[in-house]
C-alpha cells in the first residue's frame, strides 16, 4: 500500500508553497486550519447567537463555558473585540482527511470500541436474532449516498401496532458525536437484558423506538481516514458549489431558517439546506414520523434527540428565548422543565431550554414539538469540555458515561403515557 502518511505530507508541503503570479489557480482559497478555543466574555444566548451567525462552529457551551473551533485570524479578530481566548490541544487521532473509498471504516486506535455503521447493522441483527419476540429491526428510508437508515422497535408482541404510548429515541444527527450511537444500543440492549428479569417492564408498557445513526454518511466520512475528520453534517453536495454537507439539525422544518439560528453559506457547519428537508436524512424521519399519525392521533408521545458535548438537558424552542411562544404555552413549558430538570437530577447534566445555549433554528426538537405535539428533548452528553476530550472520549469512557442516562431513560419511558402528570396535570 502506498504510504498515506507520505501522500499527506506531499499535499501538505505543496499547499505551503507561495502561489506564484503566473499559476492560474482557482480563487478558492485553502482551508485555514483550525483550532479549539475556550472563550471568556461571552456568556450570554445573544452574545453566542452572533458568534453562530459569524459561522464561528459553537462545538459546546453551557452556563459559563464556551467552545469554538475556528481559524488563527479570527481568533485574532475576536481578541481585538475583546473576548478572552485559550487554545485547547486537539484530541488524539484527529487528522487530515484522506478517505479510503477500499477501506471499511474504522475507529483508530483507542476509539475501537465505538460502533461503525457496519457493526452497528450486526449488533442490532444480533439482538433481534435472539429477542425476536421483542426486538424487530427494518429501515426507515436510505441516506444519501445510499445507506440503509436503521430503525428498532422494542416492545412485547412487537409484530403489532398496540394501543401502548410509543417513545422514539433519535442518535448521530452530527457525524462526530459518535458517543451518542453508543447510547442508542446501550438504550436497546439494556432493556432487552432487563427484560427477562423483571416484572412490568416498560417493554410490556410501550412501543420503543430507537434510529440509532441518524447520519450514517457524515458517521463513516468522519473515521473513513482512520483518523477523525472532525465532520459535522451530512454528505450532500450542495449544487453550484463545491460545500458538501447540510447540517441536519438546522434543516427541519418548523420555523425553518427564520432568526439566524443557521447559515445559509453552504460551506458552514450549520448549512441549513437549500430548503426544510432538503436532506434525505431528515426528509425520511419527517415520512415515518408522519406514519405514526394513525387513526389522526400521532402515536408518539416523547423524543430524546442525543447529541456531544456539553452535558445538557434542552428542551424547545430553540429558535426564539421566549420561554413561550405559538403551540407553547405556560402549561406546556411548565412540563418541559419540570420533566428536564427531574431527569438532570438523575445524571447531573445543566436543565435549560435549548435557546439559553444560543438561537438554533430548523432544529429537530422544534419540529416534533411544533408540527407533531411530541415532548421533544435534546440531550448533550459528556463531556463539558475538548479537554476530556470533546467530540472524541476514549471508549474506555462509553460504558460509563451511557449508564450515567439509564435512570433518565427509565424516568422519561415511566411518564411516556403523560408527561404533564409530572407537573399534577392530567392528560
Ligand atoms: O447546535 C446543535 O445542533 C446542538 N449542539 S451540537 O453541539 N450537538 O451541535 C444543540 C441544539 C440546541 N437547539 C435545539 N435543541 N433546538
Ligand atoms: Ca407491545
Ligand atoms: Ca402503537
Ligand atoms: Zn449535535
Amino acid at each position: 500500500m502506498i504510504g498515506a502518511a507520505a501522500l499527506v505530507a506531499a499535499l501538505a508541503a505543496a499547499l505551503t508553497l507561495p502561489l506564484t503570479a503566473g499559476a492560474a489557480l482557482p480563487q478558492q482559497a485553502a482551508p485555514q486550519p483550525e483550532t479549539t478555543y475556550r472563550v471568556s466574555g461571552a456568556d450570554t444566548p445573544e452574545q453566542r447567537t452572533a458568534l453562530a451567525a459569524r459561522d464561528i462552529d459553537i462545538l459546546a457551551a453551557g452556563p459559563d463555558r464556551l467552545e469554538i473551533r475556528t481559524t488563527r485570524a479570527e481568533a485574532d479578530q475576536l481578541r481585538a473585540e475583546g473576548l478572552g481566548l485559550t487554545p485547547l490541544a486537539d484530541p488524539a487521532s484527529l487528522g487530515p482527511v484522506v478517505p479510503r473509498p477500499d477501506k471499511v471504516a474504522e475507529f483508530p486506535a483507542g476509539y475501537t470500541g465505538y460502533t461503525n455503521y457496519a457493526e452497528l447493522n450486526t449488533r442490532l441483527a444480533a439482538l433481534r436474532a435472539s429477542n425476536p419476540s421483542i426486538v424487530s429491526v427494518s429501515n426507515y428510508g436510505r441516506s444519501f449516498l445510499g445507506r440503509t437508515l436503521p430503525l428498532v422497535k422494542i416492545s412485547d408482541n412487537v409484530g403489532t401496532d398496540e394501543d401502548e404510548p410509543e417513545v422514539l429515541f433519535t442518535c448521530a444527527q452530527h457525524a462526530r458525536e459518535h458517543l451518542t450511537v453508543e447510547m442508542c444500543l446501550r438504550i436497546a440492549e439494556r432493556l432487552v437484558a432487563n427484560y427477562a428479569s423483571s416484572t412490568g417492564s416498560t417493554v410490556n408498557s410501550r412501543e420503543i423506538w430507537l434510529m440509532p445513526m441518524l447520519n450514517p454518511d457524515g458517521a463513516e466520512f468522519d473515521i473513513a481516514s482512520n483518523r477523525f475528520a472532525f465532520w459535522r453534517k451530512n454528505r450532500q453536495p450542495t449544487a453550484g458549489t463545491s460545500a458538501v454537507g447540510t447540517d441536519p439539525n438546522r434543516n427541519w422544518g418548523y420555523q425553518w431558517g427564520c432568526c439566524g439560528g443557521s447559515s445559509g453559506s453552504p460551506s458552514s457547519d450549520t448549512y441549513r439546506g437549500k430548503s426544510a428537508f432538503s436532506a434525505p436524512e431528515t426528509a425520511r424521519v419527517f415520512d415515518w414520523v408522519g406514519s405514526r399519525v394513525v387513526g389522526g392521533r400521532q402515536q408518539i408521545t416523547s423524543h430524546i434527540d442525543w447529541h456531544t458535548y456539553s452535558e445538557l438537558i434542552l428542551w424547545p424552542y430553540g429558535y426564539t428565548s421566549a420561554d413561550t411562544a405559538p403551540g407553547l404555552d405556560a402549561d406546556a413549558a411548565a412540563t418541559f422543565q419540570a420533566l428536564g430538570r427531574a431527569m438532570a437530577q438523575t445524571n447531573g447534566y445543566t436543565a435549560e431550554q435549548a435557546s439559553d445555549l444560543y438561537v438554533t433554528d430548523g432544529g429537530i426538537d422544534d419540529w416534533m414539538w411544533a408540527t407533531h405535539g411530541i415532548w421533544s428533548y435534546t440531550f448533550e452528553m459528556y463531556p463539558v469540555s475538548q479537554s476530556q476530550g470533546g467530540f472524541y472520549p476514549r471508549d474506555s469512557v462509553i460504558a460509563r458515561e451511557t449508564a450515567r442516562n439509564d435512570a433518565a431513560v427509565d424516568l422519561f419511558l415511566g411518564y411516556a403515557d403523560c408527561p404533564p402528570r409530572i407537573t399534577g396535570r392530567t392528560c
